[in-house]
């Protein structure tokens, strides 16, 4: 079921989905149509592509009560749990604002200011997944963001997915709209009567829901695109096959677009593991998705030892990376690029997903070489701060004025000389 290569021949190819033509066509005329007529096009294509006929975008609070009688007890504790371990961790990336005052007076500093509004997408279906609702919502909260609003499309019947409200009270979200895809990223970009426009959207959705994103990025600022899930374990000798096939598994089910991939420099490792995957694929609900991940996007890779397994999992720069080897924190300086990584044995990729604290929105497709982890810094902004004395404006006048008059900016100089020449009367006043 799965491929055995050698690093020489194990290419990675990289794109980005940019839709085709008439996917973008449908995103442009969604987009404008909510620009134009508002809610009426949110009830008339919610109509269109949910099949459901509503009376109001907003759920009314009686309906998140009624989804938390639907719940499990058990559930709802576990998420309560796990929203408090990812707020305790998402607390320590809050960075505050600074301020320096120089000798000669001058105060330089910067706020670190939340975004106001935010809004957070959901999708429905098999894809709603009420732990993405809280790693999405619960950042953004403790940036100290004001209004968080979600949009999650309904079911025909004109419900939401209980999980999905239950997740959002928990998190703290105090108001969610009945619209999903584009049309739901054209309301929180533009507004509507019912949904307020946004300064953020974040949040995974399909083709329609990403293109809408990037079409209105620029008016307001969105998160990266989120890509299939992916997994890298580097393994040796002493890790446990049945582990090391059940963590490569654990992506693998998310979608057939998933990769998992074992790097190992043991060749004995890689055919147990093999076996293993086929054994435990069998038993899996989802075995069919998970097939079709390992079959299209999965390899072992053998390489000669740890130092190269590590090297070829950097080019991949994975969304997780497992460290199943014998002295994992000796090797965690050999990573360069992952979106998280897992040391030892008893640390499951699934804990991250879920309950570990650190956030599952994970650069996937490479980006893990230049972008982090979803975090508080996503939803706070700087704005810096200058507030120079007269000595050292009177100080500083000529450089400035030199590189004005450089750029040919003559009022910016002239800024600078006003003050001087008031210096200069006010002298002779004196
Ligand atoms: N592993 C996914 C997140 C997730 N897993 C949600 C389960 N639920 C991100 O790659
Ligand atoms: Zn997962």
């Amino acid at each position: 079921m799965i491929r055995i290569v050698d690093p020489a021949n194990f290419q990675i190819k990289r794109e980005v989905d940019n839709g085709t033509e008439e996917q973008r066509r449908i995103v442009r005329r969604i987009l404008g149509q909510v620009k134009e007529e508002g809610d009426r096009a949110l009830f008339r294509l919610t109509e269109r592509f949910d099949g459901a006929k509503l009376d109001s975008l907003e759920v009314k609070p009686q309906e998140i009560d009624q989804a938390l009688e639907q719940v499990d007890d058990g559930f709802v504790q576990a998420l309560r749990e796990a929203a408090e371990r990812i707020r305790r961790y998402h607390e320590k990336q809050k960075r505050t604002s600074w301020m320096e005052t120089a000798e000669d007076g001058t105060i330089l500093g910067q706020l670190v200011l939340p975004l106001e509004k935010v809004g957070v997408y959901v999708p429905g279906g098999r894809a709603a997944y009420p732990s993405s609702v809280l790693m999405n919502v619960i950042p953004a909260r403790v940036a100290g963001v004001k209004e968080i609003v979600m949009v999650t499309p309904p079911r025909e019947d004109g419900t939401v997915y209980a999980p999905t409200l239950v997740a959002a009270k928990i998190a703290g979200v105090k108001k969610i709209y009945k619209v999903g895809g584009a049309q739901a990223i054209a309301a929180l970009a533009y507004g509507t009567e019912s949904v307020p426009a946004v300064d953020k959207i974040v949040g995974p959705g399909n083709i329609f829901v990403a293109l809408a994103k990037q079409a209105v990025y620029g008016l307001v600022d969105i998160d990266s695109i989120a890509g299939p899930s992916e997994i890298v374990v580097i393994a040796d000798e002493t890790a446990n096959p049945a582990f090391v096939a059940a963590d490569l598994l654990s992506q693998a089910e998310h979608d057939p677009m998933a990769s998992a991939v074992l790097i190992t420099p043991s060749p004995k490792l890689a055919s147990r593991v093999a076996e293993e995957l086929d054994r435990q694929c069998k038993r899996l609900e989802r075995k069919e998705i998970a097939e079709a991940s390992l079959r299209n996007h999965g390899a072992i890779c053998i390489t000669k030892d740890l130092p190269e397994a590590f090297e070829v999992a950097n080019q991949l720069a994975p969304e997780h990376l497992e460290l199943l080897v014998q002295e994992p924190w000796n090797w965690l300086a050999n990573v360069k690029h992952a979106g998280a990584v897992f040391l030892g044995p008893y640390s499951p990729e699934p804990v991250g997903d879920y309950f570990a604290g650190p956030n599952h929105v994970l650069p996937t497709n490479g980006t893990a070489r230049f972008f982090s982890p979803l975090n508080v810094d996503h939803f706070m902004k700087k704005t810096s701060v200058i507030s120079y004395s007269r000595e050292a404006l009177f100080r500083d006048a000529e450089k400035v004025m030199a590189l004005a008059d450089a750029e040919g900016l003559g009022a910016h100089a002239a800024s600078v000389k006003i003050r001087l020449e008031q210096k200069e009367e006010g002298e002779e006043l004196g």
